[in-house]
């Protein structure tokens, strides 16, 4: 008979920047994780997780994994460094930080964003370790702050229809998202949704393996949008297929946008969105009459110069036809409105006392790394602090970031489990806790539901915590309030408030907030006027358009132009962003960094599918496959992300191209707003090619 191993279970949370936060369930036998698996009690995670992160304990025990603090030897972005202990580490650092914060403390720069979406690991202790050194602040743009803008003075926060419901639709759009890779759990509901008869539809400039699926694809041009839903809005009034009860009750400014949507024909919007007028009059036809009808709007669309007003013209597509009526009825864009996360108490902005820091955008990290002290921007940054990113591969216009990063006066710490292209230029390295060795409480922006994560695992190697780190920080900084020495336990409380949750958090694992299934049947909207604001004031006071409008890319494509490819770069399936892409099984899987394009545009170029190319633009260049196919449509290239650029071709990666231009709302990177030229590149071929034979 076989001996039964003892092992047990630990209930955890995925720790990942995706709208899922599935619950875990980590396998731990002698002290060692053997397995994570979804937890099939959690409804939203229905014991399923993405291959990412059914991959986890192979990233937890990865040999490549940061397993004691490491100081730079050699030049910066080298990447060769030397073990330091913990102690003479941290004094370093703490030293070379009282130096800095002596002459002004607005010259440190914390950097992170959501590598792990914990809110105890992500800024309870940093955010009160910077606000008690007062540091400049950092405006957290990269990712959704565009549509997150957008949505609040719609809505009135990041509120929307509960995920679940998704099930009942009878319409779904997926608009600007491919579900299967980056929200597959919706992706599930829409399917069973579509077993019981509803039709599907998906808005995205790329065929995905969404799109694909969908009985409906509508292949609309990169930031074209707003001009789509202003002509639907045109059909539903001029067909008067709208619900002007729910329109006279729950909104505000609606003769404005009536107004504004009778000019865009869908004969204009079909020119300007690069998709037959046919396709726009059914759907407006789908969505003016069918009940209920639901949109499930991603942070895809909103990564163009006009993706908040894009994002403000489909939001107020539900409200025209009184779709929230139903429970499975509206839109979700983003849901972590919903949650009552105490985050001044995590936090504490209070420790800034009288002090206004200045705040520093994350999206255009590598111009401000380069800029000299002045009255308007304030000091030179001296010192960088960075965690739970990985800002030379992620943000955009890398070149100008390399350049900054490799500056040699300036003092850079990075707190991470691997050696990325960012710790490359690292002066101290100090290598933190997964999600299996630590604390944690996590909300949701997909579902709503509050999850707790236990430690399944002492921390591997010297790891520490982030939370355990920058309390070591404060001690050597002289930092004595008691705040800084609150366990992390005591954050995961202090996180939510509640004693009574907490103890359900503790014996399940998740929790599900108190909400009516259909929060905006009647109005009561958490907008000042509490109706959904198609004219917003709020705007109107800071001199912007009260109203939703087209706005066009900064970088549009003109006969005869230089750069005549758009260029979007959205998320290659089997990495999270740049997270992952150093696991081998997973990058075997996406094989090596590539660019899909239409096969008319590859043959006007003379492309082969599998060959070398070079895209390049005035900011950059990046080599990798071309895959000749028709997931690009044409005039529109893909190149998906977001490799390790030291893992692609020739020690770059797409953001090579990208722009530092920011969106209209948000102040949010315009990943999307991006033109190229694509060549082939036969030499460089070639040269690969003996490489691989000399490997
Ligand atoms: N597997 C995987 N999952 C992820 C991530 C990942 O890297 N990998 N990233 C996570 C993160 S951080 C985020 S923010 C979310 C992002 O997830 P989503 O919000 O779904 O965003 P993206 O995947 O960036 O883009 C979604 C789709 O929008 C399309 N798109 C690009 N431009 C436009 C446009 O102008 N209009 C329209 N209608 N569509 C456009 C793209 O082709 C893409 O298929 O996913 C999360 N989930
Ligand atoms: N071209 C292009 N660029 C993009 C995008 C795009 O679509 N196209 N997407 C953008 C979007 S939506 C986002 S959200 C950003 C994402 O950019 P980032 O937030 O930087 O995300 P990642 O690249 O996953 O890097 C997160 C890092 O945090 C580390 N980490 C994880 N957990 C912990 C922890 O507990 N402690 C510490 N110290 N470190 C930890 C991981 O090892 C990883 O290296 O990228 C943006 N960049
Ligand atoms: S990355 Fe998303 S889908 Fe994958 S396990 Fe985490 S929350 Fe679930
Ligand atoms: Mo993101």
């Amino acid at each position: 008979m076989n001996e039964v191993p003892t092992s047990t279970l630990v209930r955890g949370a995925c720790p990942h920047d995706c709208p899922d936060t599935c619950a875990l369930l980590t396998t731990v036998e002698q002290g060692r994780a053997t397995r994570v698996q979804g937890n099939p009690a959690h409804a939203p995670t229905d014991g399923v997780l993405c291959t990412k992160v059914s991959r986890y304990t192979e990233r937890t025990y990865h040999p490549d994994r940061l397993l004691q603090p490491l100081r730079r030897v050699g030049p910066k972005g080298s990447g060769q460094f030397e073990p330091v202990g913990w102690d003479e580490a941290l004094d370093a650092i703490a030293d070379r930080l009282k130096v800095i914060a002596a002459r002004d403390p607005q010259a440190v720069q914390p950097y992170s964003y959501a590598g792990t979406m914990g809110h105890v690991q992500s800024e309870s202790i940093a955010g009160r370790f910077f606000h008690k050194l007062g540091a400049s602040l950092l405006d957290r743009t990269i990712c959704a702050s565009a549509g997150a803008e957008a949505l609040t003075q719609t809505l009135g926060d990041k509120v929307g229809m509960k995920v679940e419901f998704f099930v009942e639709s009878k319409l779904i759009v997926i608009w600007g998202s491919n579900s299967i890779g980056s929200n597959l759990h919706f992706w599930r509901i829409a399917q069973e949704a579509k077993r019981k008869g509803a039709k599907l539809v998906c808005i995205d400039p790329r065929r995905t393996e969404t799109a694909e699926k969908c009985h409906e694809h509508i292949a609309i041009r990169p930031g074209t949008d707003a001009a789509l839903a202003l002509a639907l809005m045109h059909e539903l009034i001029v067909h008067n297929w709208l619900d002007t009860d729910y329109i006279d009750r729950y909104t505000l400014g609606w003769e404005g946008l009536r107004a504004r949507a009778l000019q865009w024909t869908p004969e204009r919007a079909a020119d300007v969105c690069g998709v037959p007028a046919a396709q726009i009059r059914q759907l407006a036809l789908d969505w003016g009459t069918t009940q209920p009808a639901a949109i499930r709007l991603n942070y895809g669309m909103q990564r163009v110069r006009g993706g908040g007003n894009a994002v403000r013209a489909v939001a107020c597509l539900p409200a025209l036809t009184g779709a929230w009526r139903h429970r499975a009825g509206g839109l979700l864009l983003s849901s972590s409105g919903h949650f009552p996360v105490r985050r001044a108490a995590l936090q504490r902005p209070d420790l800034l006392g009288e002090r206004r820091p200045r705040t520093v955008n994350m999206a255009t990290i590598g111009d401000d790394l380069l800029r000299p002290a002045s009255p308007e921007f304030g000091p030179k940054i001296e010192a960088l602090i960075v965690y739970n990113s990985n800002p030379v591969a992620i943000a955009p216009e890398s070149g100008k970031v390399v350049q900054g990063f490799a500056r040699e006066d300036l003092f850079t710490v990075v707190l991470e489990h691997f050696q990325t292209d960012t710790a490359d230029y690292a002066d101290f390295i100090l290598p933190a806790t997964t999600q299996l060795e630590h604390w944690d409480i996590h909300t949701s922006y997909g579902h709503t539901d509050v999850l707790l994560n236990r430690p399944a695992i002492a921390p591997v190697g010297q790891a520490r915590t982030n939370t355990g780190i920058f309390r070591a920080l404060a001690q050597r900084m002289g930092f004595d309030e008691p705040c800084f020495t609150e366990s992390d336990e005591s954050l995961c409380r202090s996180a939510i408030g509640d004693e009574k949750d907490f103890e359900q958090l503790l014996a399940n694992g998740f929790a599900s907030l108190p909400l009516p299934d259909a929060p905006f049947a009647q109005g009561g909207f958490p907008s000042p006027s509490g109706r959904c604001e198609f004219f917003s004031q709020r705007l109107a006071d800071q001199g912007l358009d009260g109203l939703p409008d087209h706005l066009p890319n900064y970088e549009l494509a003109t006969p005869g132009g230089r750069y005549p490819l758009a260029m979007i770069s959205p998320p290659a399936r089997n990495f999270l962003n740049s997270s992952f892409v150093n696991v081998k099984s997973l990058r075997d899987i996406e094989a090596e960094p590539v660019l899909e394009m239409h096969p008319q545009d590859a043959l006007q170029r003379g492309i082969a599918d599998g060959s070398v190319v070079k895209v390049f633009n005035d900011r950059g260049s990046y080599h990798c496959k071309a895959r000749v196919n028709k997931r690009a449509r044409p005039g529109v290239v893909n190149g998906l992300g977001i490799w390790w650029r030291k893992l692609g071709l020739n020690g770059t990666n797409v953001n090579e191209l990208t722009s530092q231009n920011l969106t209209d709302l948000g102040r949010a990177p315009v990943f999307y707003d991006c033109l190229v030229e694509v060549a082939p590149d036969p030499e460089f071929t070639a040269l690969l090619a003996k490489d691989m034979t000399h490997a």
